[in-house]
């Protein structure tokens, strides 16, 4: 690895529960990311605001997820479809990554790679690569590689938690028209306008590779998410039962939080042939309303 001490914008420093974190602090953002999970917990721009909404009630430990940020859900998404026992949304999210290269870029903003160990990966067949681009722009970039000798599918989630002023007073932009499952009780329906949220909402709009704007006038920001490889938006508020019966996860929190999430999901899963490789990506700009 290129030392991060060599990176003077970079550094590691124990963070919640004493795990591993690495700090970028340059001209252009601060942004925080935990090696457990190769978790993003926090970006803002320099002068800017909080992008990332993270539960004061988050586990912060090893095999437990970290609630909120942005979790990477890998190499399924929900339950496995034919294991249901193994953990929700793979593994990848509840143990240790390794930081194997930083780099400070020209337009200042600094780049790190994390790996997930072969130990952890086991017999899957695939290796996972994130890459975190924190500047002006944030961005995230999971590839998958097949490294095994037959074709191999998964599904995969960057399930960011971005942070809001009043959940019932944003809204959605950008997935007007598409065909949505509703997962609460999967049955099929087509977004009409802008997502509003008043109620539990748990979706997946499959075939949507478009651009999502998260448009918070309390906060007085937009939020404007544009995705690399995805064919899968998610998007969730757990609204009051789900909050409450969530121990990692506040009764009050879900007025501060939207999921928008960069995926590919269920009939969106992917199939990489040997040696193949597939990367899942956003970029995250902030403007002010
Ligand atoms: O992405 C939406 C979702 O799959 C919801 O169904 C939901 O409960 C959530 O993710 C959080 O999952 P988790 O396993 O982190 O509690």
């Amino acid at each position: 690895m290129n030392n991060p001490d060599c990176v003077s914008s970079v550094r590691i420093e124990a963070g919640p529960g004493k795990l591993p974190v690495v700090v970028v602090e340059n001209a252009l953002c601060r942004c925080t990311v935990a090696l457990h999970g190769a978790h993003v917990l926090s970006y803002a721009p320099r002068g800017g605001r909080e992008l990332f909404f993270l539960s004061e009630k988050s586990d912060f430990a090893d095999r437990l997820p970290i609630r909120g940020g942005v979790p990477v859900c890998w190499p399924w998404f929900s339950a496995h479809p034919e294991h249901p026992e193994w953990p929700k949304h793979g593994f990848a999210r509840l143990t240790a990554w390794e930081l194997t290269e930083v780099k400070h870029l020209a337009d200042g903003s600094d780049q790190l790679t994390l790996v997930l160990p072969d130990a952890a990966c086991g017999k899957c067949g695939l290796k996972p690569m994130l890459k975190v681009t924190a500047g002006a722009l944030l961005s995230v970039d999971l590839t998958t590689v097949n490294a095994s000798s037959a074709p191999v599918s998964f599904s995969a989630a960057l399930h960011s938690y971005y942070a809001v002023g009043a959940i019932s007073q944003i809204r959605v932009e950008g997935l007007a028209g598409k065909r949505f499952i509703d997962t609460l009780d999967n049955t099929m329906h087509e977004q009409a306008g802008a997502i509003l949220f008043d109620r539990e909402t748990d979706r997946i709009y499959p075939d949507s590779a478009e651009e999502c704007v998260i448009v918070d006038p309390r906060f007085g920001r937009r939020i404007r998410v544009s995705k690399r490889g995805s064919r899968s938006t998610v998007v969730w508020n757990p609204w009051i039962a789900k909050s409450k019966a969530m121990p990692d996860f506040g009764d009050e929190e879900y007025h501060r939080m939207v999921c928008v999430e960069t995926a590919n999901v269920r009939d969106d899963a992917r199939t990489l042939a040997p040696g193949e490789e597939h990367t899942l990506g956003f970029t995250v700009a902030v403007e002010t309303l």
